[in-house]
């Protein structure tokens, strides 16, 4: 089973969501970066269940031990181990489906891969498992941030069918929904009491941008930098789909008007999001996800047993009935995790190379 991705900064998790504990090894993290446990509990924080009255009531205090790696304060270049433990797991809920299928849930494409699961919260399926790479991502937004100048950040950009009507970076970390504009957040709040009030779920946006990106991230066949981001981004629980700059839209456009003009001055236009060619060319990353409505409802759906009878799911437990309102920090992990592995990567191989033309702006 994989759970390692990354090539020079490589990320394993482990854990299950009921299990004792949800831990990772980060390795390939240079030595020398400064990081303590406390330094986690913002971001981990943004991700949490149970700190907004919208998302799952499970209260985890998700707090990070460092269990290797760090000397005095400092990363030493060996393996890094965080280890978070479960505290408030609810395993009686799962009880009822322990011998079923939630319809849209990969309860059953994993029954039919492994012949096995466990089933109590989601077990390794769960987006509980989220909460490491947010952990692992917290390094690599630091050294990127202090060793490239590199900056990673997100929001919601739709849920349901609301989209933000004006954009203010300022406001996204000042709502639960990590939402933009700041006179919408009673029509979202309105929208999810709505949803959970008819016992269903909603799907949401969310869009990365990461700037101080320099040019020649990535490789124009195998390691592309945009198909690591979209593995990576497709790799979130829930997703469904992942664009790059114009995505989809790119569908109804012209040539002259989707090439993004070069002058002196620098790029007159971003429809590529800041990647051509598999390569980053210095401008701002832009991406996005679309994640589905969570599939674990207290609506009875219809569904088989494990012996392939005909029954009624309904799913008990503290569900979110948005996931993408915990999606932002995960996403921006994703992004991140990508950027610092390629970094290493590109100073690797090309890490000597003069570049002859000059950077535009
Ligand atoms: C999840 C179901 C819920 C969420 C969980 C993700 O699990 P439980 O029924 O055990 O409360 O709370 O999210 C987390 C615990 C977390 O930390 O993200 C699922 O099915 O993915």
């Amino acid at each position: 089973m994989s759970n390692t991705f990354g090539k020079l900064l490589a990320v394993t998790t482990f854990g299950e969501s009921h299990g004792p504990a949800i831990g990772c090894v980060i390795d390939g993290c240079p030595p020398g970066l400064e990081i303590s446990e406390e330094e986690f509990a913002h971001d981990l924080g943004r991700r949490a269940t149970g700190r907004s009255r919208h998302t799952s009531q499970r209260h985890e205090e998700d707090r990070v031990e460092i269990l290797s790696g760090v000397f005095e304060g400092r990363t030493t270049g060996t393996p890094i181990a965080l280890l978070v433990r479960n505290t408030d797991a609810r395993s009686k809920d799962y009880a009822d489906i322990a011998r079923s299928f939630r319809p849209g849930h990969a309860d059953y494409t994993y029954w039919h891969k492994y012949g096995i699961r466990d089933p109590r919260g989601g077990g390794r399926s769960s987006a509980r498992e989220t909460t490491m790479r947010v952990a692992a991502a917290v390094i690599a937004r630091k050294w990127l941030r202090l060793r490239m100048g590199i900056e990673v950040r997100g929001c919601m950009t739709q849920m349901g069918s609301l989209v933000p009507r004006r954009f203010d970076w300022a406001a996204v970390e000042q709502n639960a929904f990590f939402w933009p504009d700041p006179d919408m957040i009673g029509e979202l709040e309105d929208l999810l009491d709505a949803v959970r009030k008819d016992r269903d779920s909603i799907g949401a946006r969310i869009e990365v941008v990461a700037d101080g990106l320099p040019p020649g991230l990535g490789e124009p066949l195998y390691g592309k930098l945009d198909g690591d981001l979209a593995a990576a981004l497709m790799g979130i629980n829930a997703v469904k789909g992942v664009e790059i700059g114009d995505g989809f839209a790119v569908v109804a456009q012209r040539g002259t008007q989707h090439r993004d003009e070069i002058t002196p001055q620098g790029f007159t236009s971003n429809h590529a999001g800041g990647i051509l060619g598999g390569i980053s060319s210095g401008q701002q990353l832009r991406v996005a996800i679309a994640l589905k409505p969570t599939s674990s409802l207290p609506q009875p759906g219809r569904s088989i047993d494990v012996d392939g009878q005909p029954i009624e799911v309904v799913t008990k437990g503290r569900h979110d009935p948005c996931v993408g309102i915990r999606a932002t920090p995960i996403a921006e992990a994703m992004v991140a995790l990508v950027l610092m592995d390629h970094v290493l990567r590109h100073r690797a191989q090309c890490g000597d190379v003069e570049a002859t033309m000059p950077r535009v702006p």
